[in-house]
């Protein structure tokens, strides 16, 4: 860590002495059990974050009441002004935060700095949107009468992200959110923790050099119990929640229980159709890049291979080869292209699901396993793994999170390809390779795939945030960062307005005093 600068990196996030007890963060509140933070990449002791009590969430969302009734009130422009000065100390810590990212979290130093530039893209988005919340405005079918709506703030919203992407969910909801006149209690993953801290403390200080009212953006610290304090809370009128399908089925239940909305992004079991007019050399390259990057932890991560059996043999000795290439080690490393997995949770899933794929009559055609010896000491290091194997196998059927390839060969029409693709209850994302115009409109078509992104020569992974980010299915239906993804953290009101001095009723219908 000391080689690759980290300390420094700590140092000017301003989070070097969290260990001590002299830097708790600004609007961060935790009075709970300590929780460390280890890092994958070594092994070693990051840091130490307090939890959040009961109590601790109480002030928290007294804090958040209180100053929504104010923000609410600040032009939006205002509010995206906050956000752009908020971007500047981004575009000034992009590196020491790409860093903290990197060693906290384990993927490797460039995504780290990807990450980083996902939070800038989505401010600067904001702040255009900051003057651009725009309604509709509509014909009244009575004279004299004016129809539109408009968009108001919301309230608190409640952001619970995922260790995978530990900055930039939080800030595609709050960004936005922000813009949009809300208040945000974000729950960072517990085994991120440091990251949250450090983006917490840019946030705040940029918000009292603005005087914006304290409790717009606050951090909560804990497992899923400290989440279900907001999801069960009636004053938290949305949710934005990041994570597994199991734990957004757990999130929709208590959300609904309370009529609240929520916003899901979970489990995507993502697969390229490669057919016999696909540029091979793209594909190795977008299907490794999907399957590997982030060690396989994206949730857009490429889990499926399906190749027409014409030119299967020729992109599976491709992809087997390019394999080959691949370094695996400490993430910060530049020449290193995978880092470790998050945690030795993560390893064992890894080594079951490779298990499970045999049992079940799936072929390994790149081995895996657990990375031994020097540099590789926190246990968290694996191969990346190839299987030939079916769709209809049940451990393909699901998504690990963890840097395993499915090789699946389709034979016929790409009908069948598409078959293949939508067989799995997940929903994310989707990719086709061709060159083949029919193809791929095909692909794109209401026929074609049934995800929420869809794309055609490039990989499942790597969305831009200009585009709505989300998936349909288990994959929870939520629509995440660009496009029109801002309308729910706003609460729509339709309005009409009579200037004649008459009272016609809409309808035609008559009701006279
Ligand atoms: C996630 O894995 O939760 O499309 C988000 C991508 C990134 C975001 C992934 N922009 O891979």
């Amino acid at each position: 860590a000391d080689k690759f600068g980290v300390p420094q990196a700590l140092k000017d996030l301003g989070i070097a002495e969290i260990n001590n007890g002299t830097s708790t963060g600004e609007d961060w509140f935790g009075n709970g059990e300590e929780i460390a933070s280890y890092s994958p990449v070594d092994g070693q002791l990051i840091g130490k974050v307090k939890t959040t009590t009961r109590e601790d969430y109480e002030n928290v969302i007294a804090a958040a009441e209180k100053g929504f009734k104010e923000w609410r009130s600040w032009p939006s422009p205002q509010r995206g002004e906050v956000v752009r000065q908020f971007n500047d100390k981004l575009r000034r810590l992009k590196e020491p935060l790409g860093k903290l990212v990197s060693y906290e979290m384990g993927k490797s130093y460039q995504e780290g700095l990807g990450e980083v530039q996902e939070m800038i893209d989505i401010c600067d988005f904001a702040v255009g949107l900051s003057r651009q919340l725009h309604g509709l405005t509509m014909h009244s079918e009575r004279p004299g009468h004016r129809m539109y709506e408009q968009y108001h703030p919301l309230g608190v919203v409640g952001v619970i992200s995922a260790f995978n992407f530990p900055v930039a969910v939080w800030s595609w909801n709050t960004a936005l959110a922000w813009v949009c006149g809300d208040a945000c209690i974000w729950k960072g993953s517990e085994k991120t923790p440091l990251t949250s801290v450090a983006c917490q403390n840019i946030a705040a200080r940029v918000f009292k050099e603005n005087g914006v009212p304290a409790g717009i953006s606050s951090l909560i610290t804990g497992d899923y119990q400290v989440g279900e304090f907001m999801t069960k809370d009636e004053r938290v009128p949305l949710i934005s929640a990041t994570g597994s399908i199991r734990m957004g089925k757990i999130v929709a239940q208590a959300v609904a229980a309370r009529l609240g909305k929520s916003l899901l992004e979970l489990g995507g079991n993502n697969a390229i159709i490669v057919t016999p007019d696909a540029n091979i050399k793209n594909t190795v390259i977008g299907a490794v890049f999907g399957a590997v990057g982030t060690c396989g932890q994206r949730c857009t991560s490429t889990r499926r291979l399906i190749v027409h059996e014409e030119v299967y043999d020729k992109v599976k000795d491709a992809i087997v080869n390019a394999y080959k290439q691949i370094r695996i080690g400490n993430p910060l490393d530049e020449n290193n292209h995978v880092g470790p997995l998050i945690g030795t949770d993560a390893v064992k899933n890894y080594q079951s699901a490779l298990e499970q794929v045999v049992k079940e009559g799936g072929n390994i055609l790149v081995e895996g396993g657990v990375l031994e010896g020097e540099g590789y000491e926190s246990g968290c290091y694996v191969k990346p793994a190839i299987a030939e194997a079916r769709n209809e196998l049940k451990i393909v059927q699901q998504e690990t999170f963890a840097p395993v390839l499915y090789l699946l060969k389709y034979s016929g029409d790409l009908e069948n390809a598409i078959a293949i693709q939508n067989g799995v209850k997940q929903g994310l994302s989707s990719a086709i390779m061709t060159n083949n115009l029919r193809e791929a409109e095909r692909f794109l078509s209401v026929e074609g795939s049934d995800c929420g992104i869809a794309n055609v020569n490039i990989g499942t992974s790597g969305a831009e945030i200009g585009g709505a980010f989300g998936g349909e299915k288990e994959t929870g239906g939520g629509r995440e960062s660009g496009s029109d993804a801002w309308k729910v953290y706003m609460r729509r009101q339709t309005n009409t307005i009579n200037y004649t001095t008459e009272l016609p009723l809409a309808q035609g219908i008559k009701f006279d005093l």
